[in-house]
């Protein structure tokens, strides 16, 4: 298992459409795992393959607390298949906008499908963190990011920002 690196707003890999996964092998387990170990090291609560440069449709979620047994999920080539029509508020973040938080608005409950780490085909009723962490990663799968449910305004200071950060950090950016 290895930790890979995050990629980080403005890089336009975020807004890359993930493939479906084509085969459930131990390729494809194996990169779970570092998405989860990716992950957990962070530490967040949700990773899409993307979010490492893969653009395979792969995210994994662990909603465990501190301290609690890990929970890890992990969800291959996955679909809304329902929305509820109730809303709620989230205070959001994401690994590749570091330290940015903001409330999104998302229907409260999903139905999702997807195949698990065997290949199986499986179901879920989300609601709650799990609902709002499932569709802020299956967005990540489509190159959405929880910036694109804000106001233009706050978005367009967040990119400027990340911008400016990643010229600064440019390689041959001189200090001074
Ligand atoms: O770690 C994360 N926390 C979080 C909090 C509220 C709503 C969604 C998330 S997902 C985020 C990790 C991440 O960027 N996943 O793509
Ligand atoms: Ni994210």
């Amino acid at each position: 298992m290895s930790i890979k690196p995050l990629i980080i707003l403005p890089d336009p890999i975020l807004r890359q459409v993930s493939k479906p996964v084509e085969r459930v092998d131990s390729d494809l387990r194996k990169l779970a795992d570092d998405m989860l170990e990716t992950m957990y090291d962070a530490p967040g609560i949700g990773l899409a393959a993307i979010q490492i440069g893969e653009p395979r449709r792969l995210l994994v979620i662990d909603l465990a607390k501190e301290g609690e047994e890990p929970a890890p999920h992990v969800f291959i080539n996955p679909e809304i298949l329902e929305s509820s029509d109730q809303r709620s508020v989230y205070e959001e973040g994401c690994l590749s906008i570091p330290d940015y938080y903001a409330e999104v608005e998302r229907p409260a409950a999903v139905r999702v499908k997807y195949l698990d780490r065997d290949g199986k085909l499986q179901e879920m009723q989300a609601e709650g963190l799990m609902a709002t962490c499932l569709q802020h990663e299956i967005d990540h799968l489509n190159g959405v990011l929880f910036i694109d449910h804000i106001s233009k305004l706050k978005r367009d200071m967040v990119v400027r920002k990340f911008k400016k950060l990643a010229k600064d950090k440019a390689p041959g950016k001189m200090v001074g």
